[in-house]
């Protein structure tokens, strides 16, 4: 079913409305790929509940997570697109795999402890185990390559680790997967620079959905923190301007140096100004593709994505019980 090309897995949580970081950090990579690759781009759903979802809207932002998938230019003809809850091997492996894994790499884990301190109502264990989840999604498919953003770098080694120790324990049965990590590696809130932008922090002026509108982008631009002084320069003291900055490099391909010089003298209101015009324009291609896509025709991607993933990953599924002894 699949061609020799190599493999390529990631996923997005259905767990909000996906914004630039999302798209910058791993979408635009992911298109790339689609060429070199066989791509398996999963809607990871079972990862979004680890922290408390509203039914009504998981079940909306998932299907537009599709839609966005779709409107931004990933091809059903040549990438496998499905939900992981559609696919029971991944929680079957992920149940496997919790029996290598030791608690005390879970504890490190950076994402947990953030989203311990910020959900301090409902640290569960999924939220904990999480990074075995993701772990089984990537090694089922005999990946050779990860594109997520700089912040599941530490998940990525999980899994490398895990493939390692299964195939010492077992012998040899996953692929050892590399992590890709793209030019927009971390686009910080906008309302915080020094912490990711994150689809379901509290305020949304943190991020830019990509289904925001134009008043909307234009106000939440408007009001992002800037730093003190007024010269607009990437560096290490101006981190929310250097955010900005990077922002309207990655989505106009201007070099930052080009940029700079732009705005000498012109000030952090010009800049803004601008870079709003610029995520506008960006954002108006794909939002226009959104309104195309009918549920039939969104129904049957899935429907075919999911075939060739339950087709795939009970392969890998069947190869990990017979070497382990489950009959
Ligand atoms: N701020 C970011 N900058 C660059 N890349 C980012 N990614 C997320 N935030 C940024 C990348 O987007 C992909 C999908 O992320 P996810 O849905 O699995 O969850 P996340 O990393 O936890 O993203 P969010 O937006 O912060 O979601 P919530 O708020 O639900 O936790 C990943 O490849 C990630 O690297």
């Amino acid at each position: 079913m699949l061609t020799q090309k190599p493999i390529a897995f990631s996923g997005i949580q259905p767990s909000g409305i996906i914004h630039i970081g999302n798209y910058l950090g791993s979408i635009k990579n992911w298109l790339e790929l689609q060429d070199r690759y066989q791509c398996i781009f999963c809607l990871v759903d079972y990862h979004s509940i680890t922290v408390r979802q509203t039914p009504a809207e998981l079940r909306k932002n998932t299907e537009g997570l599709l839609k966005l998938y779709l409107a931004c230019g990933i091809d059903p003809k040549k990438s496998i697109i499905f939900i992981q809850s559609q696919v029971p091997a991944h929680t079957e492996l992920a149940w496997i795999l919790n029996t290598i894994t030791y608690l005390g790499e879970l504890k490190r884990m950076t994402q947990f402890k953030d989203k311990a301190t910020r959900y301090k109502e409902n640290v569960n264990v999924g939220l904990f185990d999480y990074p075995v989840l993701m772990a089984a999604d990537i090694l089922l498919y005999q990946t050779n390559v990860v594109p997520v953003g700089q912040d599941q770098l530490q998940h990525v080694e999980l899994a490398r680790t895990l493939a390692h120790r299964f195939n010492q324990l077992y012998g040899e049965t996953f692929t050892i997967p590399q992590p890709l990590i793209g030019k927009g590696a971390k686009i910080m809130g906008l309302d915080d620079p020094t912490k990711k932008m994150s689809k379901s922090a509290k305020n949304p002026g943190n991020y830019i959905a990509l289904t925001d509108d134009v008043e909307t982008i234009r106000k939440k631009i408007a009001r992002a923190v800037t730093d003190s002084g007024y010269e607009v320069k990437l560096s290490p003291d101006k981190p929310a301007i250097s955010n900005l900055l990077t922002i309207y490099h990655l989505l106009s391909n201007i070099p930052i140096k080009d940029l700079e010089k732009k705005y000498t003298d012109k000030g952090y209101a010009k800049l803004k100004k601008d870079l709003a015009e610029v995520i506008i324009n960006f954002l108006k291609p794909i939002q226009e593709k959104i309104k195309t896509l009918d549920q039939k025709t969104t129904n049957q991607i899935l429907a075919a994505g999911t075939r060739k993933a339950q087709t795939l990953s009970q392969l890998t599924l069947n190869r990990v019980k017979e070497k382990m002894g489950l009959i």
